[in-house]
């Protein structure tokens, strides 16, 4: 079993809801938790909306293609549309780290290759795994974010 940790953003309709209606794609039948819900800056791509973003965490035994096949399920459920790169999105599941595995396969690169760069990815992350993420490495990431609390208390 490892500990995995994905991330999962919205911006487009019902951000609470489309993250919560993910959730229970996403466990499997694996351990969760979750993170709080951050509101965060975009970054890169268009002028586009702020995300809610969230970091779930599961005890698995699930490779990283196997995470890739339940976040495209989850997104697929979210009827996203892909058309702009990094443009907005009804839901986006990324795998991030999954134990100490490591995946060189293009359609799923672990650990995410541009995970340590982005606060809306280290801020909910380190708050489930503060050991990850040294504070040097989330000063120096970027984007505005601001947690809003659970996703239970906002729905
Ligand atoms: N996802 C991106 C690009 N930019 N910005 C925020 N704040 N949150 C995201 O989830 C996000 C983003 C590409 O997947
Ligand atoms: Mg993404
Ligand atoms: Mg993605």
């Amino acid at each position: 079993m490892a500990r995995a940790f994905l991330s999962l953003g919205s911006n487009i309709g019902d951000r609470g809801q489309h993250l919560y209606d993910a959730l229970a794609t996403v466990r499997g039948s694996d351990t969760m938790r979750i993170s709080n819900v951050y509101a965060t800056e975009p970054v890169g791509g268009v002028a586009q909306d702020d995300f809610w973003n969230i970091v779930v965490e599961l005890e698995t035994a699930a490779t990283p293609r196997e995470l890739l096949e339940r976040a495209r399920q989850a997104e697929t459920t979210a009827e996203r549309v892909r058309d702009v790169r990094w443009g907005p999105r009804t839901l986006d599941v990324d795998v991030l780290l999954v134990g100490e595995v490591t995946s060189d396969d293009p359609e799923i690169l672990v650990p995410h290759p541009r995970m340590w760069e982005r606060r809306f990815v280290l801020a909910p992350l380190r708050e489930l795994a503060p050991e990850l993420v040294p504070e040097e490495i989330y000063q120096a990431a970027s984007g505005g974010v601001e947690s809003l609390g659970t996703l239970d208390e906002l729905r």
